[in-house]
Formats: structure tokens, C-alpha cells, sequence
């Protein structure tokens, strides 16, 4: 009787686990003038998502958008660039890493990075990336510890 019951229990434990994380896979990203003492930022500069997750952009303040960096995706990923304003969204069905940046404030320190199934293969190419003044800055220190 103790067994079963402790089984039971073990099966609500792991179903509990299973559903909270599909539940809390996907990503809300705000698209930021001012966080604390930064300026022009995402409000998560490193986001960790499963394949088939969509990660959402606010645009709570005006005049940003989201652009894929070339270069700094996954092989077979198509170009990404949005609209200025405008809440928008994306789902990750190619894992590895994607670097994306905010097209005029890409030189202020606006980027973010995207992993996809916990797939680093492209780690190198990220590396590789050409950034500009304050993103030269506080692109490798993200880098290191995506
Ligand atoms: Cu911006």
C-alpha cells in the first residue's frame, strides 16, 4: 500500500515538472529606453528556449525592433528583421545560438542572444560576430556565459 502510494506520488511529481516546464518554455522579452542605469536594452539580453518555443518582444517603448544578426544564426535560419514599435514574435524551430541586435541602437548595446535546444554548435560563428562601440563592449562577457 505504501508503495503504491509512493509511486502515485512520484507520477504526480514528475507530471507536475513536465507541465510547469512546457508551460514556462516560452519568452517575453521587453523592448526597453531605460532598465536601471542602462539605456536601449532587452530586458533579458540571454534568453534559453526548447525547439518548437516562440519568444515574444514587447515593444513596451518606442523605436526598436529586432533584426537577426548575419552570421549569427543557426544554419538555414531566414533572415529576420521587424518593424519599429511593434510587438513581435518569433518561433525557434532550428536549434543553436542566435544573435540578434536592435537595428539603431545596435553600436548602444542593444543585443541579445536566443539558445535554442541547449545547442551551441555555432558558438564559433557567434564569436566571430562584428560588433560595434558599447555592444563591442558587453558582447564577449554575454558570449562567455551563454
Ligand atoms: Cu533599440
Amino acid at each position: 500500500m505504501l508503495n503504491k502510494n509512493l509511486i502515485k506520488f512520484i507520477v504526480s511529481i514528475f507530471l507536475f515538472l513536465f507541465s510547469t516546464n512546457s508551460m514556462a518554455a516560452d519568452e517575453t522579452i521587453e523592448m526597453l529606453n531605460k532598465l536601471g542605469k542602462e539605456s536601449m536594452v532587452y530586458s533579458k539580453k540571454i534568453v534559453r528556449v526548447d525547439i518548437g518555443d516562440t519568444v515574444y518582444w514587447k515593444a513596451t517603448d518606442k523605436g526598436h525592433n529586432v533584426e537577426f544578426i548575419k552570421g549569427g544564426v543557426p544554419e538555414g535560419v531566414e533572415k529576420f528583421k521587424t518593424k519599429f514599435n511593434k510587438d513581435t514574435q518569433y518561433t525557434f524551430k532550428i536549434p543553436g545560438i542566435y544573435a540578434y541586435w536592435c537595428t539603431p541602437h545596435k553600436s548602444m548595446g542593444m543585443i541579445g542572444f536566443v539558445v535554442v535546444g541547449n545547442d551551441k554548435s555555432n558558438l564559433e560563428d557567434i564569436k566571430k560576430i562584428k560588433f560595434y562601440s558599447r555592444s563591442k563592449k558587453i558582447a564577449p562577457e554575454l558570449i562567455n556565459s551563454l
